[in-house]
């Protein structure tokens, strides 16, 4: 087996942070970072509390050079009744934190195979790895940011370019909502559903994501997207998916999404 370094892991070990967001694709947590720095804290009770090594990007350390279980930026009870407390406990500090344990993991595997240390034939099982909890991570930690409790940024429509453009690309805020819920509730299995902004086109979209590890789609910056894995919505909606999605629709920050699409615009034209 080839096992020679790519051109984005030519780092001694561990990855460098610019080398381990290339691998993941993940251009957009740097935008993510500037929207969610502006983004005002929406619950009165404060931020979650559950681990207080954090940086100024979401999701990454940069101390340690490792991923971290971002907090979340409402309290985990902030959605009710829309999303339950338990289901956003379980949510964040098990699966995202199973993700980001599972990401660090596998950067480590990949590093021990380029130095000589790992086993070469493994290489797929971890990229694999990488890609899954990578993909995890990222899609979590932007999905907490475009939720917020529902009067308090979260909930009722986009305004601005934002509101502008989702008219025009998809005929009125309504048609969009339909077709994000219709093609979110036909997700097979678990997945996602995303608004996301194609730099090629300048067009809005909507997109499917089976599994997680699909966040390299060509070309489109995500927006906004819901969780429809069941342990996202089934200890209070059980089977009634499109229920969640409906629910879900209360809680969206739009001013936060609003911001992503403006960089996203912002960066095509640069
Ligand atoms: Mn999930």
């Amino acid at each position: 087996m080839n096992t020679e370094p790519t051109t984005a892991q030519t780092e001694d070990s561990p990855l460098s942070r610019r080398a381990a967001l290339a691998a993941l694709g993940a251009g957009g947590l740097g935008a993510l970072a500037a929207a969610a720095n502006a983004q005002p804290r929406a619950g009165a009770g404060g931020r979650a509390r559950d681990d207080d090594t954090r940086s100024r990007m979401p999701g990454w350390d940069e101390e340690t050079g490792e991923f971290v279980l971002p907090d979340l930026p409402y309290p985990y009870d902030a959605l009710e009744p829309h999303i339950d407390e338990q289901t956003m406990r379980i949510h964040h500090r098990r699966h995202h934190q199973g993700y980001v344990n599972g990401l660090n993991r596998a950067l480590k595997e990949l590093a021990k195979i380029r130095s000589g240390d790992g086993d070469a034939g493994l290489i797929k099982h971890w990229s694999r790895e990488l890609a899954f909890h990578g993909g995890g991570h990222i899609n979590h930690t932007l999905f907490w940011l475009c939720m917020a409790p529902e009067g308090r940024g979260g909930g009722g429509e986009p305004r601005g370019p934002l509101m502008e453009h989702i008219r025009r690309d998809f005929g009125s805020f309504d048609a969009f909502k339909a077709h994000f819920k219709a093609a979110s509730g036909a997700v097979e299995a678990s997945g996602w559903g995303w608004l996301v902004y194609d730099t090629v086109s300048g067009r809005l979209m909507v997109a499917q994501m089976e599994k997680q590890q699909d966040m390299l789609l060509t070309a489109c910056v995500p927006l906004m997207g819901v969780d429809v894995w069941e342990h996202a919505y089934y200890l209070k909606y059980q089977n009634r998916r499109g229920d969640y999605v409906d629910a879900f629709m209360n809680v969206v920050n739009w001013p936060f999404v609003g911001r992503l699409f403006q960089q996203a615009r912002a960066g095509r034209t640069a």
